[in-house]
């Protein structure tokens, strides 16, 4: 049977295997929220930078630039880390560079992976369909804050594990710890959600219809994979 494991935090990741696996990144809030729906609604690549220089230089190249810090918009950028911005008909047919505190640094992390698939509640369907159909171990690494684990990521990471489990065992508690917290929370989860850090943090700046958008399931079908260091 294929192993399935959960990486709680990027901090956590030497401890993990990496190599000859699909890794799934998660940052719900907001940064694959982002992915997910730009790739969805028509953006047609990405490309994720875990600094801001690296990230400005690709305006040159055409690209739009997103970003965030602390969940506020970088200042100079074309877009921050809204889903909405990703989603805007104005952007479609666009490239778009990005940068974000969290999400991107985990797609760097995971970078020795064999797949590096993004993973968020708007395609979980997709998702777990996806890594059915691969022979492969599978590993969840959810980009937390700042090397803390936090409510939202491992939620996801409950919900796949729910979705795949029959198919999958758990190499480590992990899988098990994020399960269990989905399914005692599954039924409230904006509600414990929007008391999680980062739901608190984003609504002290007056994001929250962000927040209750990341947590639709289903929104869309597409999963974004790092090829050639873009998404698409
Ligand atoms: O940390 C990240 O990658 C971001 O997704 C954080 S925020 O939701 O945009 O603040």
């Amino acid at each position: 049977m294929r192993g399935l494991d959960v990486c709680l935090s990027p901090n956590l990741i030497d401890l993990h295997e990496i190599e000859g696996r699909v890794i799934v990144v998660v940052d719900i809030l907001r940064a694959t929220s982002c992915m997910t729906a730009g790739i969805g609604s028509g953006i047609t690549e990405i490309k994720p930078f875990a600094d801001l220089d690296s990230c400005v230089k690709m305006k040159e190249h055409g690209y739009l630039i997103a970003g965030e810090r602390n969940g506020q918009k970088v200042e100079g950028f074309d877009l921050g880390n809204s889903p909405f911005d990703y989603m805007d008909p104005a952007n479609q047919g666009c490239k778009i560079a990005v940068t974000t505190t969290n999400g991107t640094q985990a797609i760097e992390k995971s970078l020795a992976g064999e797949h590096i698939i993004i993973g968020s509640f708007l395609n979980i369907s997709a998702v777990a369909n996806w890594i059915r159909k691969k022979d492969m171990d599978v590993l969840i690494v959810c980009a937390g804050w700042k090397g803390k684990v936090n409510l939202e990521d491992s939620l996801f990471a409950g919900a796949l594990t729910d979705m795949i489990m029959p198919e999958f065992s758990p190499v480590c508690d992990a899988p098990l710890v994020a399960l269990h917290s989905y399914l005692g929370m599954k039924d409230n989860l904006l509600e414990h959600v929007l008391d999680s850090s980062h739901a608190r943090r984003l609504r002290r700046l007056n994001i929250s219809e962000d927040i209750e958008y990341c947590l639709r399931f289903d929104e869309f079908t597409v999963v974004p994979e790092l090829v050639g260091g873009a998404l698409r």
